[in-house]
Parts: structure tokens; C-alpha cells; sequence
């Protein structure tokens, strides 16, 4: 498998997913702006979209959409998903809450804009982030071990602290746990985060 990421993208879930899986494979650093890859070539030439995160599977096919790679890593290992009758259902439902309403809401954050709408931003945010907040409980969104969603999440709360947005108790814990697993840890100084 192949991952293509850039550092501290939404493609950070998918690199922490990798390694807390333990499963075996190789990344290609992509410069958003540019769409060009370290070791040469264009990512669009793998993916007309041309973002990531975008994964190379053994036999060629490529995949796309944190939500779709996510479920997909989650249901080989499956170790990183959630249990009972209806755990993949609801990793799924945060999965998409995390992708379509929290992670869409930091765009203007990431590009030039008034500061009217980066507040604007920052209120919708602090929005989702009492949602997930909401009546959690445990360590991680389904219980005491992280699944594919918490990666996700855990994203979004760097992209919180790095634009200065306050989180929750709750989930600054759960960030700091995250940040505390040698898996993230690793990650993490992958991308030269750390
Ligand atoms: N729909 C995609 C969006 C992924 C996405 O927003 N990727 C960003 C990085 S977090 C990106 O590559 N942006 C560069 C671009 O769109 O040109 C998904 O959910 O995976």
C-alpha cells in the first residue's frame, strides 16, 4: 500500500491508521500547492482530484476520501473500528460529522479571508466540538481504545491548536492521549510535526 499525504493534512488519519494498524506501507510527501510528489511526478496523475489523502492498494486500485479509506482500514484491521451490531455504523456516522460538517467549517481558517468570517469559523467550529463533546464519556469517541473517527477527530483538534481555537475538557484529553501513542508519536515526526 501507498499512502499519499501531506504534513498535518486530513491524510494524518490515514498515516496514524496505518500505524496503529501495523500494517505495512510506504508514503509519498505531496505539495498541495503544486501537486507535486518528493520523489518526482504529479499527484493528479494518480488522482484527478488531487488531494489527499489518497491510497495505493497492492493490486493498483486507488482510493480516495478519508471517509471511504477510513471505513476500508477499519474493516481489514479491524482492531481500529468499533464492536456491536451497529460499531461500524456509527464510526461511520462520526466519520462523516467529521468530514462533511467539522472539517469543511475550518476552511476558512486555512484560506485567506476576512477575519469576520475566520470568526464566523471559529463559532461554527466550537459548535461541532460541543456536539462530539456531548455526553462522551469515555476516553476515545467509542470507548477506551481510539477507532478510525478518533484519528480523524484528532486532526481537526491540531488544526484547533494550531489556529488557537479552544477545545473542550474533554477533548483536550482526548488529544493529549492521542498525542501520547507511539503510533501518533511516530506519525507525527513523519510529517516533521514534531
Ligand atoms: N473530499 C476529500 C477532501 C480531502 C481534503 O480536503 N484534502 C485537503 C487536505 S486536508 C487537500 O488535499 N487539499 C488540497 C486541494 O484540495 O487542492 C476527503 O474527504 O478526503
Amino acid at each position: 500500500m501507498k499512502l499519499y499525504y501531506s504534513p498535518l493534512a486530513c491524510s494524518l488519519a490515514d498515516h496514524i491508521a496505518l500505524l496503529e494498524a501495523g500494517a505495512p506501507f510506504e508514503r509519498e510527501r505531496v505539495d498541495l500547492r503544486t501537486k507535486h510528489m518528493a520523489s518526482g511526478g504529479d499527484l493528479r496523475d494518480i488522482t484527478t482530484k488531487g488531494y489527499v489523502p489518497v491510497l495505493v492498494l497492492d493490486n493498483g486500485e486507488v482510493l480516495t476520501e478519508n471517509i471511504a479509506i477510513l471505513d476500508w482500514l477499519s474493516s481489514k484491521y479491524p482492531d481500529l473500528g468499533a464492536g456491536g451490531p451497529l460499531g461500524r455504523t456509527r464510526v461511520l456516522e462520526a466519520l462523516a460529522y467529521i468530514s462533511t460538517e467539522l472539517h469543511r467549517s475550518f476552511k476558512p481558517m486555512w484560506h485567506a479571508g476576512s477575519k469576520a468570517d475566520k470568526e464566523r469559523a471559529e463559532a461554527v467550529i466550537a459548535g461541532h466540538f460541543d456536539f462530539l463533546t456531548d455526553g462522551l464519556e469515555t476516553d476515545y469517541l467509542f470507548g477506551d481504545e481510539p477507532t478510525v473517527a478518533d484519528f480523524y477527530l484528532f486532526v481537526m483538534l491540531l488544526w484547533a491548536e494550531r489556529f488557537d481555537i479552544g477545545v473542550p475538557t474533554a477533548l483536550a484529553g482526548l488529544r493529549a492521549r492521542m498525542k501520547a501513542r507511539p503510533a501518533v508519536r511516530t506519525a507525527m515526526v513523519n510529517e516533521g510535526l514534531i
